[in-house]
């Protein structure tokens, strides 16, 4: 079990001004930032991190979304933070995410689901690493 997980704000919950209110739910649980960044992915930088769906039928539409504007990617550290943080912001999909989690009061749709969360710490490790060197992590 690692205590570290990694996120995403989506460009929906930026767009729609949602990263205050986000953030604060992910605090309010326990979560502690310990590396944050206000970026875009270019379409290759999301198809890349994404590239575990690429056979998939929506990779293509994913990776177009992913690249439309702005995100937040974040490091956060809690115990038992990967399983956690899955918990705390729902299924996929906000019409069967259960209510009060993030993408049940923040998500559009099953694509444009307001967050990103690691599915197992080799993920959060892999992913992570793929926005933050190590003098951006405290
Ligand atoms: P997760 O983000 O809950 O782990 P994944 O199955 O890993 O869900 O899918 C990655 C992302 O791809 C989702 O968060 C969502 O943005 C998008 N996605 C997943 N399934 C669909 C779909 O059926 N249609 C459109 N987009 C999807
Ligand atoms: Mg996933």
């Amino acid at each position: 079990m690692s205590n570290r997980t990694f996120t995403m704000l989506k460009p929906d919950a930026v767009g729609n001004n949602y990263i205050g209110p986000i953030l604060a739910k992910m605090n309010e649980a326990g979560f502690r930032i310990v590396a944050m960044k206000y970026t875009r992915l270019t379409p290759e930088r999301a198809g890349e991190f994404y590239s575990v769906h690429k056979e998939r039928p929506f990779y293509k539409d994913l990776v177009n979304y992913m690249s439309s504007g702005p995100i937040v990617a974040a490091i956060l550290e809690k115990d038992n933070a990967v399983e956690d943080f899955r918990k705390l912001i729902g299924a996929t999909d906000p019409a069967k995410a259960e209510k009060g989690t993030i993408r049940n009061l923040f998500a559009k749709s099953i694509e444009a689901n307001a967050v990103h969360g690691s599915d197992s710490d080799e993920n959060a490790a892999i992913e992570g690493n793929f926005f933050f060197s190590a003098f951006e992590r405290f």
